[in-house]
């Protein structure tokens, strides 16, 4: 590829680097883990993060995620007395901090990638009376051979309480390690992230787990889930077309990276030959 203004490619060593003109790549700055965190994240494939959100933010963020949801789910995986809402970022801003909290950024960086896509931000409402979802991993998608390298990193948010009454994800710790074909049974162990508002468990995107049972009459489990991926992967919600440029225009930086305006270099996610960042001057 060879343009002037955009990506100039001038020799086949070029092909390894950077080739952008204008918008450098540019890694996501974020608070880096704790070792400890790390390495339980590494031997389980999930750590939860707690008090990540100081009371008027998370007041703040469960008053955006309500005003989002909408019907309950047309299927058992979304949850038939669960309530779901999708393109979360084309919706509020106050819920900008869910997808780029710093401490995840700093997770991100470490174990996934740099320059991650968020490839799903949704929320996730169970109510009384809801079943535990189908057991699953996030990578599912990818058909790769398991175990492998690190492909996705997801983040549950608690915004209620997570009890084991109200649905409490369920994690089967070891379960990113295990090989194709193996799904969970009953002879594994498997635990509830209970959880404090504001707490996040983040997990690698191997890991199998489900959304909790709710067995109150009750009492809502109130969560946003992001979900990211290598920037070579195609991401669930197509974010390109679910959050519109002028809105991705007004976004705080690594927002609009994480979004798809980004190139992983050399040349993969251009725009007619450009950076899509361009298109985004135009809307500013
Ligand atoms: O709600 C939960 O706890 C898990 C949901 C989930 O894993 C999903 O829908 O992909």
């Amino acid at each position: 590829m060879a343009d002037a203004e955009g990506l100039v490619l001038e020799n086949q060593d070029a092909l390894s680097g950077d080739i952008a003109s204008t918008y450098k790549k540019k890694a996501i700055d974020g608070v880096a883990p704790q070792a400890d965190a790390l390495a339980v994240f590494d031997r389980d494939g999930y750590v939860v993060l707690k008090g990540l959100l100081d009371p008027d933010r998370l007041r703040r963020v469960v008053a955006a995620t309500r005003a989002c949801l909408g019907p309950t789910g047309r299927n058992s995986f979304e949850g038939f007395r669960t309530q779901r809402a999708y393109a979360l970022l084309a919706k509020s801003r106050d819920l900008d901090i869910l997808a780029a909290h710093p401490q995840i950024l700093g997770f991100l960086k470490a174990r996934l990638h740099s320059e991650p896509l968020l490839s799903a931000f949704l929320a996730i409402n169970i109510r009384p009376g809801e079943d535990q979802q189908i057991p699953h991993y996030d990578d599912g998608f990818y058909n790769a051979p398991r175990p492998g390298p690190v492909q996705g990193l997801s983040v549950i948010w608690a915004l209620d309480p997570f009890s084991i009454e109200n649905g409490a994800t369920r994690v089967w710790p070891g379960s990113h390690l295990w090989p194709n074909g193996r799904e969970p049974g009953d002879a594994d162990a498997s635990i509830q992230a209970v959880m404090e508002a504001g707490d996040a468990i983040v997990f690698n995107g191997a890991l199998w787990h489900a959304g909790g049972a709710n067995t109150t009459t009750d009492q809502f489990r109130l969560a946003v889930t992001a979900q990211y991926c290598a920037p070579w992967l195609r991401t669930q919600e197509n974010m390109s077309l679910s959050v519109p440029p002028k809105t991705v225009a007004t976004l705080a930086d690594p927002l609009p990276s994480l979004l798809g305006y980004q190139i992983h270099p050399p040349f993969m996610g251009h725009v007619n030959g450009m950076h899509p960042r361009r298109l985004l001057e135009e809307k500013a």
